[in-house]
């Protein structure tokens, strides 16, 4: 298996199938917070994420879905969308709300990194609680030529996607069996990003704290536990897997 890192979906290369040299898997990466919210969501019982760039597409795909069995989850800058079911806190997404719902997603970047890769024929989504099951996913799976995308922020680069993307690929290295299928890290970015992983691993929250986009969480008001619960490395082992284009659904 060979692992390449991108840190936005701005930099990550025209998609081409596996028979051209393309990829066999795309794991998406966005720590604060949309993976780990969707993590969450399909944890507790949500039918599946529907996952939009933008926020036009998902009012039309959203009213075409009974009311009933829909949430619109919507964050720009940070900040839940005004008249949205949800913003892009992990915490929110309890069981009685989530439960049996399709949730309609958009975020400022992550939903964005999903949507660079969407045609790769298995796509994985991962945070820093599922990364071992996404990294035995991967071996079970036997994917070889594999790319992890970060979202990073407004087209730059994040430090807490790199650390979750080390993390992965610890995990992978880590849970590789007899016989070993040989996982490589194929990029300068990969490599660096299991040196931070390598840093931090001791202190995960610390790192999340440390990084721009945690201290604009931080000046937005109190995120103690959307902190705790996104740094909290292997407390979940679903794995969201696009069942559908754009829909994710839990595995
Ligand atoms: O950038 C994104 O897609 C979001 O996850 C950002 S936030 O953590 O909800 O602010």
């Amino acid at each position: 298996m060979q692992i390449s890192y991108f840190h936005t979906s701005e930099s990550v290369p025209a998609v081409r199938g596996p028979a051209e040299g393309g990829p066999d898997a795309a794991v998406v990466i966005d720590v604060l917070r949309a993976t780990t919210t969707i993590a969450w969501s399909l944890q507790n019982g949500a039918e599946a994420i529907e996952a939009f760039a933008d926020l036009a597409s998902l009012e039309t795909a959203a009213a075409a879905w009974p009311a009933e069995r829909r949430l619109r989850a919507g964050e720009r800058g940070g900040q839940r969308v005004d008249g949205y079911d949800l913003g892009n806190s992990p915490l929110a997404v309890t069981p009685e709300l989530v439960g049996g719902k399709r949730i309609f997603m958009s975020t400022t970047n992550g939903t964005r990194s999903l949507a660079a890769v969407r045609q790769v024929p298995l796509l994985l989504t991962a945070c820093l609680p599922n990364r071992t099951a996404v990294a035995r996913r991967l071996i079970e799976r036997d994917a070889q030529e594999v790319w992890i995308v970060g979202s990073g922020w407004e087209g730059d680069y994040s430090l807490e996607d790199s650390l979750a993307a080390g993390a992965v690929a610890a995990a992978a290295i880590e849970s590789a069996l007899d016989p070993h299928p040989g996982i490589s890290c194929a990029n300068d970015e990969m490599l660096a990003a299991l040196a931070l992983w390598q840093q931090w691993s001791h202190d995960p929250e610390a790192c999340l704290r440390a990084a721009s986009h945690g201290q604009r969480l931080a000046r937005l008001g109190n995120h103690d536990a959307d902190f705790a619960c996104c740094a909290a490395v292997d407390s979940l082992t679903i794995v969201p897997i696009q069942a559908e284009a754009g829909v994710l659904r839990a595995s």
